[in-house]
């Protein structure tokens, strides 16, 4: 709980880096009753915070890591939101001579999980904790509440955890911020958020390049039809302001502005690290990987200018007959077991994560604070954290009860959806590549039966039979005999 306020005491937390996500995070504790000391490499951008949010709570600037260090009740926790990379390491470097055993680096920021690692190990060599923690809500969440995701020593987050729990988001009296677990499990469990919402952004973004190239749906009513499913299992943030964006005229060209915005999309890092990281523990999130790989053929925009004019397409049957109403809830239907499969593929993930670090992740705990604050918040999550409590061991979101059902209900759709987009030429890499892994998970057999005969034909590789234990190798070219190895 907040301590009583007064010009002398010293400050409960410090933020370090103060553009606009640490400015709001200050703010944020500051509106809260916490005492907040604040520091910028840049002085202007302290200056400027001060004067125009100082008053909104016990917000005192400092001009220096010393100065910062020394108005800070001790043991100190630091929030630092600095820019994700050597940045991180830079600040690091300057405020350790002034800290004292015992004091806590919270590095807020989008720091690769490997680099926690090592600055964690850096820092705890001379007695200073360090939380590598996950903040997500953008700036509107950083400021009103964001969904927080705090990893390393359980001691050091007990410290802070009065005042993260705090300014978190709150979704029905519990706070979206919870202990993820030891060592870089904070950070690592942002990024898998991060790699579903780049799921999500994908999955949204080709119901719509269905609805618009596939039906011929202008923008406004597509604006109706997301604002339309909000309103059931699909209610979400980024459903709703896709609903918003559909619906904004550019006011320059009179055009609906999503219209006249260039379509390359870019990225930071954090969607292609979830697929790297996945790739390392044998984890097929496709949907991720997809979305990643989605973004990468965007940025083709001057080859895909060029191979428009001669890449030939489908040829449509003029005056086909559409019933864009079945269509159009086909298409929910198939963004929605789409995205189930994305969030079955991310939390497999986590749970592989969890076994090969060994970081005991409660996956239910971590569905349950991203129902709030942070981007990819969704009425859905709480069926995850229902899976998961009924079912702690659960191995696939898809096996359990609900989501089961909801791919019994969908998967016609979602088929005829990818019939329709393979017919139009309309890409919908996530849709299929999601229904193509419901396939294959659901599939006692699959052909890498075939591809252990070819491996054992030019590469001895040898395989194992359904029928007998063992290892095999066929002499295939020679006399065709078995033998076992
Ligand atoms: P600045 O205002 O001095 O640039 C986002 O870029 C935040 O990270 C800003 O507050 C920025 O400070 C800070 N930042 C970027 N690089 C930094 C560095 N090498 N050392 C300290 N702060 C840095």
């Amino acid at each position: 709980m907040p301590e009583p306020s007064g010009a002398q005491a010293p400050s409960q937390i410090a933020v370090v880096g103060l553009a606009t996500m640490g400015q709001n995070l200050a703010r944020n504790l500051g509106s809260r009753g916490f005492r907040v000391s604040v520091y910028n490499r840049t002085r202007a951008r302290t200056d400027q915070m001060i004067a125009e949010h100082g008053r909104e709570g016990a917000i005192k600037p400092a001009y220096s890591p010393q100065e910062l260090v020394g108005q800070v009740a001790r043991p100190r926790p630091i929030l630092l939101m600095v820019k994700a990379g050597e940045a991180v390491d830079e600040t690091i470097g300057h405020l350790l001579p002034a800290l004292y055993p015992g004091d806590v680096l919270i590095d807020g920021g989008n720091s690769h999980f490997t680099d926690t690692v090592r600055r964690a190990g850096m820092v705890e060599a001379r007695g200073i904790r360090y939380l590598g923690t996950g903040i997500s809500g953008g700036e509107e969440g950083a400021l009103r509440g964001p969904s927080i995701m705090p990893g390393g020593p359980a001691d050091a987050y007990h410290l802070v955890e009065p005042i993260l729990t705090r300014i978190s988001a709150q979704v029905e009296g519990q706070p979206c911020c919870t202990y993820i677990g030891p060592g870089s499990a904070g950070h690592y469990v942002k990024m898998v958020h991060n790699g579903i919402e780049y799921a999500d952004l994908q999955l949204i973004a080709e119901a719509y390049d269905l609805m618009r190239h596939a039906l011929g749906l202008e923008a406004a009513q597509l604006a109706e039809t997301f604002a339309g499913w909000n309103a059931g299992d699909l209610e979400s943030y980024l459903i709703e302001i896709t609903a918003r964006v559909l619906a904004h005229t550019d006011r320059s060209s009179g055009q609906p502005l999503v219209d006249v915005i260039l379509d390359q999309a870019e990225q930071k890092g954090t969607g292609k690290w979830a697929s790297q990281s996945a790739l390392d523990l044998g984890i097929p999130v496709t949907a991720i990987t997809e979305a990643v790989f989605a973004r990468f053929v965007s940025a083709l925009k001057d080859d895909r200018t060029e191979a428009a004019r001669v890449l030939p397409g489908p040829v449509v049957a003029a005056g086909e007959a559409e019933d864009a109403g079945t269509l159009v809830e086909d298409v929910r239907l198939a963004l929605y077991a789409s995205k189930i499969v994305a969030y079955a593929q991310g939390f497999e993930q986590m749970l592989a994560a969890s076994a090969a670090f060994d970081w005991h992740l409660d996956l239910g705990a971590i569905a349950r604070i991203w129902r709030g604050g942070c981007i990819i918040r969704a009425r859905f999550l709480d069926r995850i954290t229902q899976a998961y409590l009924a079912q702690p061991g659960l191995k696939n979101l898809l096996l359990a009860p609900y989501f089961r059902q909801a791919m019994a209900r969908s998967q016609d759709a979602w088929r005829r959806v990818l019939r329709r987009s393979v017919e139009r030429g309309v890409p919908a890499p996530a849709f299929s590549s999601a229904l193509a892994y419901y396939d294959a998970y659901r599939r006692e057999r699959l052909p890498a039966n075939l591809i252990q005969g070819l491996r054992d034909y030019f590469g001895a590789h040898g395989y194992r039979r359904t029928d007998r234990d063992g290892s095999f190798h066929t002499r295939w070219a020679q006399d065709g005999e078995e033998v076992a190895t």
